[in-house]
């Protein structure tokens, strides 16, 4: 009698890859792809999974969370100013209040309890895939992402002739955070001009990035600190409220852009 229930090692290596194989055919198409798994990217896809879409996330790295992880100076800690501590509340975060309106949370608790929420809305996650350019038909609507597996790019070019793959996709949100590495791809072919991130001014940024959050290009969001940087707004440093903010406000207006693709096919089908 063993503890483990007896299994092959060829059955082990069966069930990862029939599983992922399954999983990845069916993200071929999705409603969404959000490209960044950062604090921003994460609460776009747990809105827009909880709206029952089918939300892809696309992370370069290994690891979800982005900037979230460790604050700032790598002390572990991250801030919000009030109201956005109502999202750690939605997401079962504990915090403490700092000084009147601001509040301090362990960033290893508020990242791990962020990433958990976003799977259980059903965002599916692709990481170690690199986001290399986009997808955009005649009529200048972005229609999905070229994308590579991400330790390519740091291979030298003699070994690493690895053509990227396609994936279709009706909303491409960029949550890739400072690089803003979407809007850029638009910039290179002079569809798009990015103005580049401002200096540090907290009470002025956080405002900012939540206002003008939204589509940048037909089929493309920005959020979070990709906004500062296409609108050139000043950057924020280790407070997060906004973060999560221009997330939920990216999931609204990309809500949006799909209710009308549904309406105008309606239309067009009678
Ligand atoms: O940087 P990141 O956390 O972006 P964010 O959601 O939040 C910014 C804050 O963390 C902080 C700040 C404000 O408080 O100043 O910096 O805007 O997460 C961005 C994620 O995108 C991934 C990257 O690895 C990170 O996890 N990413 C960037 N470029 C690509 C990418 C790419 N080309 N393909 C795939 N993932």
């Amino acid at each position: 009698m063993t503890l483990f229930h007896q299994v092959r090692e060829g059955e082990v290596t069966k069930a990862i890859v029939g599983s992922f194989l399954r999983q990845f055919e069916e993200y071929v198409y999705s409603d969404v792809i959000i490209v960044g798994g950062g604090p921003s990217g994460l609460i776009a896809g747990r809105e827009l999974g909880k709206a029952g879409y089918k939300v892809l996330i696309i992370e370069r790295n290994n690891y979800l969370g982005g900037g979230f992880w460790v604050g700032g100076y790598f002390m572990n800690k991250v801030t919000l100013r009030a109201p956005s501590q109502e999202i750690l509340d939605e997401v079962n975060v504990p915090y403490s209040e700092a000084s009147e309106g601001l509040y301090v949370a362990d960033a290893p608790h508020a990242c791990s309890k962020l990433i958990g929420a976003t799977c259980d809305a059903g965002v599916k996650i692709f990481n170690l895939t690199l986001m290399e350019d986009l997808i955009v038909r005649e009529d200048n609507m972005v229609a999905g992402l070229v994308v590579n597996w991400s330790p390519i790019a740091y291979l030298p070019k003699e070994v690493s002739a690895l053509d990227p793959i396609p994936l279709e996709t009706r909303v491409v949100i960029d949550a890739t955070g400072h690089d803003a590495c979407v809007a850029r791809k638009l910039e290179h072919r002079s569809a798009l001009k990015l103005t580049g991130e401002g200096a540090m001014w907290i009470e002025k940024s956080e405002e900012a990035v939540v206002e003008h959050t939204g589509e940048v290009y037909p089929g493309l969001i920005v959020t979070g600190m990709a906004v500062a940087t296409v609108y050139g707004l000043p950057r924020m440093g280790p407070t997060f409220g906004a973060m999560l903010l221009s997330g939920k406000r990216a999931a609204e207006v990309a809500i949006g852009i799909l209710q009308q693709i549904e309406e105008s096919s309606v239309t067009e089908n009678g």
